[in-house]
């Protein structure tokens, strides 16, 4: 296997090395403004970055809204050109920038690439978007006049994202918002600032390969404060953020109170009922992959599991079994099923979960620990653990970025769904069933609240062609597939007359 080093050469960010109109410095040494990014695999340093300053971010913006005004011109499918070319660059980058956010992120490196697939698969919807962006066409109530509606695009676009799809999420926003016209703001986690480096760089060689001006694609690398420059900036028409619940409260206040538009991708409670008619086998793989992928760090993760009381004993024993079976360490060996949390403060999160569930009353059948010697010095590595609770648990209505796993027992569908229901988030859920009947009504009005409902797959991995996102204190917003374009763009209702008076609508007269 390559060295993070070599990674870092092939993806050219391995230098001192102004990307691409972005506010980010890459800088070698640590300072107040600078921000360090450590790899949770080891505990290595990886690069220390600097924090855009608030006229860095002055000269970010203004250099946006002049791009803009370029890039609102260009036809649509010639954006999809542009678009397609970034697909394939990430194709030839798939290896290394995969292997980064593994690096960096801790997850496994099999879903590090994954995550680079997501970033390609989108850019190849994009690019068919980029001839689809349809309006419809109305049939006016007066003689001689034709109504449609088409879609325009609505300039600056900032996108918050996460560190637990440190570029996927970003791609998801920025392929469709380009291709839809506009130019793009990024602000990656403060956590996974390397990454977004890289993407900057790739999609800058393609930019400048097809002389598109700079300010397309820009990055800002800061903390909070960064933040809010960009949620109270009015010119920043519209802000898609990715992040916890409580990121999301104070995002969603600030864009409202300016009347610009959010686009809110935030925390899940997501679970699977397991049904008495389901494939236990089947159900174990999408369970414990929900449950410790990514060390349960996905805003898609499963959280709970609802077992019916008929077959709870069997499939607990079943999960148990295989949670002994985990392997837990180094992201980058693919024999590894779980990798480190993010860093420090999350183990402190887990642990603190942990100790609220047994308060509460949680019985650990899986214990968990955090991992201490050999191969697990950056101190950020977990056992996936399992509890039996209530659903009503404080903690549990909580979301915990973290590989802890509540079991609930359940007699009736109803009751199960019911309990699926009962968290304030909204985004994720799946059923496991053989049954027909169990499946549709689980998918019904009367069924699952969340964006996203399965039916014998798990809660995660969902793929980029449907709309992605979810309900109550998830926000709302839906990102990725599906017409989820339109929140990237306004519409415009446009009526002409082509006849020789002026007839006014609903009948009123007005001679003079
Ligand atoms: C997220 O965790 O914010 O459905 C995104 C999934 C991935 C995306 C997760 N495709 O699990």
């Amino acid at each position: 296997m390559q060295t993070i080093s070599q990674v870092l050469r092939n993806l050219n960010i391995l230098e001192l090395n102004p990307a691409y109109s972005t506010g980010a410095v890459w800088g070698s040494s640590s300072g107040s403004n600078a921000i360090d990014s450590y790899s949770p695999v080891d505990g290595e340093k990886i690069a220390s970055v600097q924090v855009v300053s608030a006229a860095d971010y002055e000269k970010v913006i203004t250099k946006a809204a002049d791009a803009f005004l370029f890039w609102r011109s260009m036809p649509a499918p010639k954006r999809g050109e542009i678009v397609r070319q970034f697909g394939d660059a990430l194709r030839k980058y798939k290896t290394d920038l995969g292997t980064l956010v593994s690096y960096e992120m801790g997850k496994s490196l099999q879903e590090g690439l994954g995550e680079v697939q997501e970033m390609i698969d989108i850019c190849d919807f994009a690019v068919g978007l980029s001839r689809q962006l349809y309006g419809l066409t109305m049939h006016s109530e007066r003689p001689g006049h034709r109504m449609y509606e088409q879609w325009h695009p609505l300039g600056v676009v900032g996108i918050i994202s996460a560190f637990n799809f440190p570029v996927a999420v970003w791609s998801w926003n920025t392929a469709l918002a380009w291709v839809c016209g506009n130019v793009c703001v990024w602000k990656p986690s403060e956590k996974t600032p390397v990454t977004a480096i890289a993407c900057q760089h790739i999609i800058a060689d393609v930019f400048k390969a097809n002389g598109i001006p700079e300010g397309v694609s820009n990055l800002i690398i800061g903390d909070k404060i960064t933040g809010e420059l960009m949620t109270g900036d009015s010119r920043v028409a519209l802000i898609s953020a990715t992040g916890s619940t409580r990121m999301g409260k104070e995002v969603g206040v600030a864009v409202a109170a300016r009347l610009g538009k959010s686009l809110l991708e935030l925390g899940g409670n997501n679970a699977i009922i397991i049904s008495e008619h389901a494939d236990l086998d089947m159900s174990l793989i999408g369970a414990v992959f929900g449950a410790v992928g990514t060390a349960g760090q996905r805003c898609t993760s499963t959280r709970r599991l609802i077992i019916h009381e008929n077959v709870y004993d069997v499939f607990t024993a079943k999960l148990v079994k295989a949670y002994a079976q985990l392997h837990i360490g180094n992201p980058l060996d693919e024999h590894n099923h779980v990798g480190p949390l993010i860093d420090r403060a999350a183990v402190a999160g887990y642990l603190d979960a942990i100790e609220k569930c047994k308060a509460e009353g949680g019985r650990f059948i899986v214990e968990g620990a955090v991992l201490e010697g050999p191969g697990y010095t950056s101190g950020c590595y977990v056992k996936p653990c399992i509890a039996e609770v209530e659903n009503d648990y404080k903690i549990v209505q909580h979301e915990t970025f973290a590989p802890i796993l509540y079991l609930i027992k359940y007699k009736t569908l109803a009751e199960a769904i019911a309990l699926q229901n009962n968290v304030p988030q909204g985004l994720s859920s799946a059923i496991m069933t053989l049954n027909l009947r169990e499946a549709e009504q689980f998918l019904s009005a009367a069924g699952s609240d969340c964006g996203i409902a399965n039916v014998n797959i798990g809660t995660s991995g969902a793929e980029i062609g449907g709309a992605f996102g979810g309900e109550k204190e998830t926000g709302g917003g839906r990102e990725s597939g599906s017409d989820a374009w339109k929140a990237y763009m306004r519409r415009q209702t446009n009526t002409i007359n082509y006849s020789n008076t002026l007839p006014l609508a609903q009948g009123i007269k007005f001679d003079l």
